[in-house]
């Protein structure tokens, strides 16, 4: 039976996947690189240098660039992102995830966040949602990022849980490979997991019991 829920960020509790577009994409296209749906979608829950790697392969442009210079871009690109995750309030929590919190607090479930985004505790205290978590797996500690498993390993660590009793909710083919590769139930929103739900409005412990 599930006892902890490993939460991604980005996508699934906060608008926040529009930022990091427009922020991606105006870099991109001040280097001549084509944006794409696709490439878009594939950065998902990619973190910051492997998503700037990304891009710059892309455009045929990755040996360009020393690694100080990508170090700079990659700034450039996060210094951008700040200015508009500043702009969060309460009211930028997706649709029907601060009920799902709530719910899941009310039933005793332990949660964590397994999120790329080193901007995850600022993004989550401007929702006012950082209590409901033990913790957030911190990326800079981690030695591969999704799809790599081991940051949804660290996510049922930090609920004391065997990741059979977890469940990840992940809106990225990344993220759904990371917590299929931990052993744990892979709830995808948007996108294909052991449960898919269309959207976060979607997402409730009756949903996804009724697929399981
Ligand atoms: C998120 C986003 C990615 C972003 C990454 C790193 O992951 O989905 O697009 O590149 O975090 O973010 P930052 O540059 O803020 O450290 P997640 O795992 O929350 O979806
Ligand atoms: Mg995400």
């Amino acid at each position: 039976d599930i006892k902890g829920v490993a939460f991604d960020m980005d996508g699934v509790i906060a608008d926040t996947a529009k930022f990091h577009t427009m922020a991606w994409r105006q870099l991109a296209e001040s280097l001549g690189v084509t944006w794409n749906p696709e490439l878009q979608e594939n950065l998902k829950g990619i973190g910051r240098m492997d998503s700037l790697n990304m891009i710059l392969e892309a455009g045929d442009i990755v040996d360009k660039y020393s690694d100080a210079q990508k170090e700079a871009l990659a700034t450039s690109k996060n210094d951008a992102y700040k200015e508009l995750i500043a702009t969060l309030t309460p009211d930028d929590n997706l649709p029907g995830m601060k009920n799902f919190l709530d719910e899941l607090q009310e039933n005793g479930y332990q949660m964590s966040v397994a999120s790329a985004s080193k901007n995850a505790p600022f993004i989550l205290e401007r929702l006012g949602l950082t209590s409901y978590f033990v913790g957030i797996v911190d990326p800079a500690s981690l030695h591969a990022g999704k799809p790599d498993p081991e940051i949804f390993a660290r996510a049922a660590e930090i609920l004391d849980l065997d990741p059979q009793y977890v469940m990840g909710l992940e809106d990225s083919e990344a993220g759904i490979q990371s917590i299929r590769g931990a052993n744990e139930l892979a709830i995808g929103i948007g996108v294909t997991g052991d449960v898919t739900l269309a959207s976060t409005q979607e997402v409730s412990l009756a949903a996804i019991k009724a697929q399981v």
